[in-house]
């Protein structure tokens, strides 16, 4: 594969992304206007939650699936400076990953895989839902496979030198993935399958909770990983600075890998099927995975202060008025902090056991993670593909003010959106409802928080065309673009020897693996040791 022809793969890549993307918004839109019962002619329940999922699962699964590997393959090649490993594999695992997101999608559309991003059973999807996903997930094992032979074969011919930023991050994304998705491939393997073509008549429930449980929360940091990578190493830069550390850096990817697996249970607190005392453990394991992200907020912040009193910012505040607030790098970091500020803020309390019970399963819960992943989340993916599209295309960006306007526009929408929705959890709003007109004194309370949601999803959806007209007008008709040479972020003090548990992933691995048999062992196994719900331990 030429530098071209790698550089095509990635916008493929990044075109199944954002196509998925912009599909899901207008399905968004579609959703507001429902549940809020204004134009009656399109209620249906049907129809309501076939369009959620579809929603669900083209944002959770496809747009960040095919976002980080082609942002995998682009910051492998770039940092290693080598050619992708066995093209033809990538390949390969590029069109076992298409497919299967086409299969899925075919039920999901036909209202045949009404399961939500989560399929929880006993709900069942028609079987080529599971099949779709599964394979969606095997084809971005090759990616995984592939990123770790990449670096494995870079370290071996550079002995003792340190592994590039960006490089170790991207691998210890692939690793995270890797551990992650295994809950979910035993789930699809052994239950949700097998159920669905009819081999088995019942299903455990409890036990595909807690398997699902396993990838639900890490998941959440493999699609955050390519914006904290964004933060580091290309937002100093772009504000004219330096990184802050990098040592500090590795040090919050590596905690957000080991941190985040094992601690989904702060997903079950109200289920019935775990102990306590498990959920406590994890509980306890959730608030420890919040430290990297806080030192995250301060590494970015310290690096774009670096810059602002670098540019003759002056002060305490100063510096923050003298950063360049048009470039849309630096602009989409500091909105995607602020989200992250608040999300997060919202993420303590969902983690907190007792407060829990006040948010689970109200609209509460969608309004954290839309802030927090469609918030912070997209908005660094957007400034990543504003960044990369003039040296993947070689054509300057088509104008210098729409990508800032299509960022203000997707923070103000997104603000308009999830504060509502937080509101109407507060308000003892449930989740996953399809409508909200029960003509209650309660649900009247609701009405005016349901009406600027719709305006929310408006303003989400004009913002999310502009974005996709943007990368199609400077792709067909920008103008030549000369640097094609893609600048990370120096640290302010030169690495100069690290630790190989710096440098590597052998040590965290075997931490991982204590940490997983612990956290999850007694947990799963109990499935298998307790009969007593088994219909014919009770005579049944
Ligand atoms: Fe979450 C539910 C806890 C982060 C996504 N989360 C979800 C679900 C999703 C999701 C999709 O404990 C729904 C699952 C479902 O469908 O059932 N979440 C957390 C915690 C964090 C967290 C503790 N979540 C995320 C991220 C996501 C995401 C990231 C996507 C990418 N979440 C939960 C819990 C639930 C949950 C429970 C279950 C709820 C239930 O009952 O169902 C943490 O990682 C958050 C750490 C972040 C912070 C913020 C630090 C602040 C910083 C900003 C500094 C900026 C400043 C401003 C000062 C502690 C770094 C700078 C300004 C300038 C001008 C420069
Ligand atoms: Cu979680």
């Amino acid at each position: 594969m030429s530098d071209q022809e790698a550089r095509r793969f990635v916008i493929d890549h990044f075109w199944v992304a954002f196509a998925a993307f912009a599909l899901a918004c207008v399905l968004g839109v579609y959703q507001v206007l429902e549940r809020s019962g204004i134009i009656p002619a399109i209620q249906s329940p049907a129809v309501y939650f076939a369009s959620v999922s579809t929603h669900g699962v083209l944002m959770a699964y496809v747009l960040t699936t095919f976002f980080i590997m082609g942002f995998g393959y682009y910051v492998a090649t770039t940092s290693l400076k080598m050619p992708i490993w066995n093209k033809p594999l990538a390949k390969t695992g590029y069109w076992i990953a298409l497919g299967g997101t086409v299969m899925a999608a075919i039920p999901l559309l036909l209202g045949k895989a009404s399961v939500l991003y989560t399929f929880y059973p006993p709900v069942q999807a028609n079987v080529l839902f599971y099949l779709g996903a599964t394979l969606l997930v095997v084809g971005s094992w090759f990616w995984a496979g592939i990123m770790l032979v990449m670096l494995h074969q870079w370290k071996v011919a550079h002995p003792g030198e340190t592994v590039p930023l960006p490089m170790y991050a991207n691998a210890a994304n692939a690793i995270l993935w890797l551990w992650t998705s295994v809950g979910v491939a035993l789930e699809m393997l052994f239950q949700l399958l097998p159920w669905a073509l009819g081999l088995m008549d019942t299903i455990d429930v409890g036990l595909a909770r807690t398997l699902f449980a396993w990838t639900l929360h890490p998941i959440v940091y493999f699609w955050l990983i390519p914006a904290y990578i964004a933060f580091y190493v290309f937002v100093p830069a772009a504000a004219g600075g330096k990184l802050f550390s990098d040592e500090l850096a590795r040090v919050s990817f590596i905690m957000i890998m080991v941190f985040g697996l094992p601690i989904g249970f702060h997903h079950l607190y109200v289920d019935p099927e775990q102990a306590a005392g498990w959920k406590l453990a994890h509980g306890i394991g959730t608030f420890a995975v919040a430290i990297p992200t806080l030192l995250t907020g301060f590494t970015v912040i310290a690096s774009l202060e670096v810059a602002g009193r670098k540019r003759g910012g002056h002060g305490l505040f100063g510096w923050i008025g003298a950063l360049p607030w048009r470039n849309p790098m630096v602009l989409a970091a500091i909105l995607s902090l602020l989200m992250l500020m608040l999300g997060g803020f919202g993420g303590m309390i969902n983690a907190s056991y007792a407060m829990n019970t006040m948010v689970h399963n109200t609209a509460w819960v969608p309004g954290h993670f839309h802030l927090i992943f469609a918030g912070t989340v997209i908005t660094m993916y957007f400034a990543i593909a504003y960044y990369l599209w003039p040296k993947l295309t070689g054509k300057q960006l088509c104008s210098a003010s729409l990508p800032t306007l299509q960022l203000w526009s997707w923070f103000i929408g997104m603000a308009i959106l999830t504060t509502p929705w937080h509101v109407l959890g507060l308000l003892g709003q449930p989740r996953r409802i399809s409508d909200v007109t029960y003509n209650t004194l309660l649900t009247l309370a609701w009405d005016p928080y349901e009406l600027a949601m719709i305006l929310g999803g408006c303003v989400l959806l004009a913002s999310a065309l502009l974005f996709v007209y943007i990368l199609f007008q400077t792709q067909t008709k920008g103008a030549e673009e000369p640097d094609r040479a893609v600048a990370y972020a120096e640290p302010l003090h030169p690495v100069v020897k690290l630790p190989a548990m710096l440098n590597g992933f052998g040590l965290w691995n075997r931490v991982i693996l204590v940490l997983m048999i612990v956290s999850f062992a007694v947990p799963i196994g109990q499935f298998f040791f307790m009969d007593s719900f088994s219909p014919s331990a009770w005579g049944y």
